[in-house]
C-alpha cells in the first residue's frame, strides 16, 4: 500500500518529491478505506478455502445452485402506496379500526423471519432478503405486512452471519419503505431468552420503531398479561406504531378432556390485552396446534370478546393447516400468516401463493398477481438451496406434533442441537422426553424461552438417562441445567396454575423462589453513562461508527455482540459476500464480484491454495481487479 501511495502522489508524479517527501507526507502510511476493506474480505474468504465456514458442518462438494432470478419491476418508478403509508395517515388507532372493517383477507409475509427461522435455523443472510426487496414491495404493496425482524433473528444475526441486525433493518426499510414492518418480540424477554430491565425493553422498542419496525407482535411464553404489558405501553407511548399483543396457542380446546388452556381461558386473555392497550390481538399458534374446527370456535368467541382486529398466526407441522385458515377466515379473522411457497410448509407457515389459489372462489378474496407471487416463490426456492446444511431434515407433515407440542422455530434448532451431543440416533427419545418434560413441569405453554427450558430438560434427561420418576426419586443430587433452575426460581414469570411446588424444590435445592415480575429485580441501565463507557472501550480500532444501536445488542447480547466485534475488526463488513461463498468459500478458479458499496465494485478471483507450511500456514492467491494478493491462512484441520 505504502509503494502504491507514493507512485500515485501528485508530488512524486510530477517529479517535485524532496529528500523529506516521505517524513512529510503521512498521508502515505494510509491505507484507503476500499484496500482495508480488500485485504479483511480475502482475508475471511481465505479463511473459509482453507478451514470451512465453522457454522457449516458438512459440506455437498456435489452441489450445483441455480441463479435465483429477481421478478422484475419498475426500478425507477415510486413504490405504490401500501399498508406503512396507510398507517402514517391514519395513526393507530383509526389504523386497527379501518383494519378491523376490512372485508378482504389481508396476509402476513413471514418468509423471511419465522420462514427461515423454523426451516433453516434461522440463517437466512441480509443478502438474499435485500436483493429481492424492492422487487416485492413494488409488485406487492397489497401484503398487510413482512414479518422481517425479532424472535431469534437478532441474535443468530450477530452469532453466526457476522451482521448486525440494525442494519439489516434499516437497509430493509430503505427498499420496502411502502409496507408495514412487523417484528416478533418476547415481551419482558425483549429478543432473548431472560428478563431484562424494563428501561432497556422500552428503548429498545422506541429504536426499533425508530429505525423502521411498525407493529410489534408482542408475546409471553407463559402467557403472563403482567409480562407484556409494559411492552404493549412502551409502543403506545414511545412509538406510532401498532401493538399487537399475542395468545400463544396450546392444547386443543375441542378436547373434552382439557380443563386448563379452555376457550374461557383464551377469551378472557384476549380482553385482558385489550384492557392492556392493543391495537390487534394475534393468536399465535407456535406449535401449528390449532385444528380447523377448533379454529371456528376460537375466532368466532374472541370476535364476540373483542373489538379488536385478529391475526392468526400457525405453523403447518401437521401439514393440515391451510384447513385452519379456511375456517378461521369464515370464522371472520382478519390476517393470516403465510410464507412464499418456497419457504413454506412443515416447520414454517402455509403456502402464500395456494392459500390466495384456495381463497379465489372465496368472497373474502384478495387478489395477488399469481404469475408475479410464484416468480418470487422460485426465487426463494433457489437461494433456498444455499442453506441445505441448515435444513431440519422433516421430510413430510407430522401429527406427532399434537403430542410433543414443539414450536416450529424450535424443532429446526433442537434437531442440531441433540445431533452436537451426540443424540442425533435417539432424536425420537428427545421428542418423547420433551412430551414428558412438559406434563413434569405442570403441562405449560411452550414457546421461547419456555420452549428452551422444557427442550434443555429433556436434553439434559435423555443424556443422562433420567426418567420422570428419577428426577423425582434421586433429584437432590442432581444438577439441573441452568435454564431449568432459573425458570424454577421465576426468571420467566409465573405458569398459570403456578409451578409444581415438589418439583420446585427438589430443583432449587435452597434456592428461593419469586412470585413478582422477574424485571422488577433487575437494575434500570444509566444509558448516558453507559453508553459512553461502551463506546470509548469500542470504538478502538473498529472500522464504522459504534452506534447507540450496538450498545442495545450488547446489551441484550454481551457476549455475542463482543464476539461479532472482534470478528468485524478481522474481516470487515462480510454481509456483503454473496452467499455461497460466505458459506462455502470459492472454488479454484472461480470470479465473484462483491460490492464493496454503491457504485465500488471488486471482481475477486480464486488464483490458487499453496501447502502448508512448516508451520502450517498456506498461502491463498487471488486476483483482485486485476491485481494479484494473497493471504496466508493457517490451516487448523
Ligand atoms: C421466537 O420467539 O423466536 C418464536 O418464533 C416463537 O414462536
Ligand atoms: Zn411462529
Amino acid at each position: 500500500h505504502f509503494l502504491q501511495n507514493v507512485i500515485q502522489h501528485e508530488e512524486f508524479k510530477e517529479g517535485k518529491a524532496s529528500v523529506n517527501f516521505i517524513a512529510n507526507t503521512p498521508s502515505l502510511f494510509e491505507i484507503p478505506v476500499s484496500q482495508d476493506r480488500t485485504s479483511k474480505i480475502t482475508r475471511y474468504l481465505g479463511e473459509v478455502i482453507v478451514n470451512g465456514n465453522p457454522d457449516v458442518k458438512f459440506v455437498d462438494e456435489s452441489k450445483k445452485f441455480r441463479v435465483p432470478q429477481i421478478p422484475s419491476f419498475n426500478a425507477l418508478g415510486p413504490f405504490p402506496k401500501g399498508t406503512k403509508d396507510l398507517l402514517t395517515e391514519l395513526g393507530p388507532d383509526t389504523f386497527s379500526a379501518w383494519l378491523k372493517n376490512e372485508k378482504k383477507i389481508h396476509y402476513t409475509d413471514t418468509t423471511i423471519r419465522d420462514a427461515h427461522q423454523s426451516l433453516l435455523a434461522t440463517r437466512m443472510r441480509s443478502y438474499d432478503m435485500l436483493a429481492v426487496a424492492e422487487s416485492y414491495a413494488k409488485n406487492h404493496p397489497n401484503i398487510f405486512s413482512v414479518e422481517m425482524w425479532g424472535g431469534a433473528t437478532f441474535d443468530v444475526c450477530m452469532r453466526f452471519l457476522n451482521e448486525s441486525p440494525w442494519t439489516r433493518l434499516r437497509e430493509l426499510r430503505k427498499l420496502m419503505p411502502n409496507v408495514l414492518f412487523q417484528m416478533l418480540l418476547r415481551g419482558s424477554n425483549g429478543v432473548g431468552y431472560k428478563a431484562y430491565p424494563d428501561n432497556l425493553i422500552e428503548k429498545f422498542i422506541e429504536t426499533s420503531w425508530d429505525n423502521g419496525i411498525d407493529v410489534f407482535r408482542i408475546f409471553d411464553s407463559l402467557n403472563w398479561v403482567k409480562a407484556m404489558a409494559p411492552s404493549i405501553e412502551y409502543v403506545r407511548t414511545k412509538t406510532e406504531g401498532l401493538a399487537e399483543a399475542a395468545i400463544s396457542y396450546t392444547g386443543d380446546i375441542l378436547d373434552p378432556s382439557e380443563t386448563k388452556y379452555t376457550l374461557q381461558y383464551y377469551t378472557q386473555l384476549a380482553k385482558d390485552l385489550e384492557n392492556a392497550g392493543a391495537h390487534i390481538i394475534c393468536i399465535k399458534d407456535m406449535a401449528g396446534l390449532l385444528k380447523p374446527y377448533a379454529a371456528t370456535e376460537l375466532i368466532g368467541a374472541l370476535k364476540d370478546a373483542v373489538k379488536l382486529p385478529l391475526h392468526l398466526h400457525t405453523h403447518d407441522t401437521s401439514s393440515i393447516q391451510s384447513a385452519t385458515y379456511l375456517k378461521a377466515i369464515e370464522a371472520g379473522v382478519d390476517v393470516v400468516d403465510v410464507a412464499l411457497g418456497g419457504l413454506s410448509g412443515l416447520t414454517s407457515q402455509p403456502n402464500f401463493n395456494s392459500v390466495v389459489e384456495m381463497m379465489k372462489q372465496q368472497p373474502r378474496h384478495h387478489e395477488f398477481d399469481m404469475k408475479k407471487l410464484n416468480e418470487f416463490s422460485n426465487y426463494w426456492e433457489d437461494v433456498r438451496e444455499k442453506y441445505y446444511p441448515f435444513e431440519s431434515g422433516l421430510k413430510a407433515g407430522t401429527a406427532e406434533v399434537y403430542d410433543h407440542e414443539i414450536p416450529g422455530g424450535q424443532y429446526s434448532n433442537l434437531r442440531p442441537q441433540s445431533e452436537a451431543l451426540g443424540l442425533g440416533d435417539r432424536f425420537d427419545e428427545v421428542k418423547k422426553m420433551y412430551e414428558a418434560v412438559n406434563t413434569m413441569f405442570g403441562n405449560l405453554v411452550k414457546v421461547t424461552p419456555s420452549s428452551k427450558v422444557v427442550g434443555d430438560m429433556a436434553i439434559f434427561m435423555v443424556t443422562n438417562d433420567l426418567t420422570p420418576a428419577d428426577v423425582i426419586e434421586r433429584g437432590e443430587t442432581v444438577s439441573f441445567p441452568e435454564s431449568v433452575i432459573n425458570f424454577f426460581k421465576g426468571d420467566l414469570g409465573q405458569p398459570l396454575g403456578g409451578f409444581p411446588k415438589k418439583l420446585q424444590k427438589i430443583i432449587l435445592k435452597n434456592a428461593k423462589p419469586y412470585t413478582d415480575r422477574p424485571n422488577a429485580h433487575l437494575v434500570p441501565i444509566d444509558f448516558d453513562a453507559e453508553f459512553k463507557a461502551f463506546r470509548k472501550k469500542y470504538q478502538k480500532g473498529f472500522s464504522r461508527e459504534i452506534e447507540f444501536e450496538d450498545f442495545l445488542s450488547y446489551s441484550l447480547y454481551p457476549r455475542v455482540f463482543e464476539e461479532a466485534h472482534e470478528k468485524y475488526k478481522l474481516y470487515g463488513n462480510i454481509a456483503i459476500l454473496p452467499t455461497e461463498n460466505f458459506f462455502y468459500g470459492m472454488k479454484l478458479r472461480e470470479e465473484i464480484m462483491i460490492e464493496l458499496q454503491p457504485g465500488k465494485t471488486i471482481i475477486v478471483k480464486l488464483l490458487s491454495v499453496g501447502i502448508p507450511n512448516d508451520e502450517g500456514y498456506r498461502l491463498v492467491f487471488f486476483s483482485v481487479n486485476g491485481e494479484n494478493r494473497f493471504v496466508e491462512i493457517k490451516d487448523t484441520s
